[in-house]
């Protein structure tokens, strides 16, 4: 057996909710569908994971490997809190931080009487666990979210996601998927636009400015996330895969997984394929991506695009959400294997908020 890794303390909490399984919405007429501003991608082949060796070695980014995709359409933005209220509207769907009665919110950002903070992670003390926070109160329940309707939804678990994708006919990128899009066009880059964090000084990502986690700067006029498409967007014409929120993806997420994934298409470890994960949840985790804008180089680098993280299906943060992906009519993905059903752990009192 290989030692259990360290976990980084970084910008994503991990909060089992024990709300138990969310019940799927009925899947929506194709004409009620919500249009996604969307991109039509070719697929072929790409160097998948970290040329670099600068990624933390327990989220394993490592090796670089060729992975094979069929063409997709994937948002070219995250689904904002406008889309997601519509399927609210439609679905009465209930977030997992709704049923839970709170989430994790940044300790400076948090409009919420202090009675309604209820503990703060000892591994990651920047995050507070607010009653009342969830996507219509992303800092709690003395605000709202009717300023932030073109910012990305957060407090979103994976669970809500998917059921999301449901509703809207479509589904969340595989791992692969989702590092292939933001990369673009580029080869064996550290960032969808280059190598370099801040070309000519500019900011190219909504991720922290100043000093971590006391000292924001705000010097691109955001200190949480920004509306979604603030920054230019990368050569396949994807805004916000680096920074803004975290993106769930399909797979579940396991650190040793790129050394036995398959070239054609690769959807992470299955069910029967053991424990994974490197905190004890066997076979728990779904992939993260793309970072947050509570990420920084002093403690989290995962806003490169090779980075990778994982946390429980039913943990949610105020930096957390979601873009999704659909089939190309006429390319069916020819790679499929049998679908996979989830698994929901189980209920618990505690809340662990040991990550970034
Ligand atoms: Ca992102
Ligand atoms: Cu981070």
């Amino acid at each position: 057996m290989s030692q259990p890794p360290v976990v980084r303390a970084c910008c994503l909490p991990s909060a089992p909710a024990g709300a138990g399984p969310v019940p799927p919405p009925p899947p929506r007429a194709a004409a009620e569908r919500p249009a996604h501003p969307e991109v039509a991608l070719p697929g072929g082949v790409f160097a998948m994971g970290d040329a670099f060796g600068e990624g933390y070695p327990a989220d394993g980014e490592t090796p670089v490997h060729e992975v094979e995709l069929a063409p997709f359409t994937i948002d070219t933005a995250p689904v904002t809190t406008a889309r997601f209220a519509a399927f609210v509207e439609a679905t009465g769907h209930r977030t997992d931080a709704e049923r839970a009665g709170s989430s994790a919110v940044f300790h400076l950002f948090v409009l919420a009487d202090p009675a309604d903070v209820l503990g703060r992670s000892p591994a990651a003390p920047w995050w507070l666990e607010v009653r009342g926070a969830d996507w219509r109160h992303p800092y709690g329940p003395l605000g709202d979210s009717e300023d932030l309707r073109d910012h990305p939804v957060v407090h979103i678990s994976h669970r809500d996601a998917l059921a999301y994708c449901r509703w809207a006919g479509r589904r969340l990128p595989t791992e692969a998927e989702w590092e292939y899009a933001a990369r673009g066009p580029l080869t064996g880059r550290r960032y969808p636009w280059g190598d370099e964090l801040r070309p000519d000084g500019a900011h190219r990502c909504r991720i922290w400015q100043g000093r971590f986690p006391d000292l924001p700067t705000g010097e691109d006029g955001w200190y949480a996330t920004a509306p979604v498409g603030s920054y230019p967007p990368n050569g396949f014409g994807l805004a916000d895969v680096a920074g803004n929120v975290w993106e769930w993806c399909a797979d579940r997420f396991d650190p040793a997984y790129y050394a036995r994934s398959p070239r054609f298409d690769p959807r992470g470890p299955g069910d029967d394929e053991g424990p994974t994960g490197n905190d004890g949840t066997a076979g728990d985790r779904r992939v993260l991506r793309g970072g947050s804008y509570l990420c920084h180089d002093s403690y989290c680098n995962r806003y490169r695009v090779a980075a990778r993280t994982g946390n429980t299906p039913d943990s949610t943060s105020g930096n957390c959400g979601f873009r999704t992906v659909a089939d190309r009519p006429g390319h069916p993905r020819t790679f499929a294997r049998g679908a996979r059903g989830g698994r929901t752990r189980p209920a618990s009192s505690t809340v662990r908020q040991d990550r970034c």
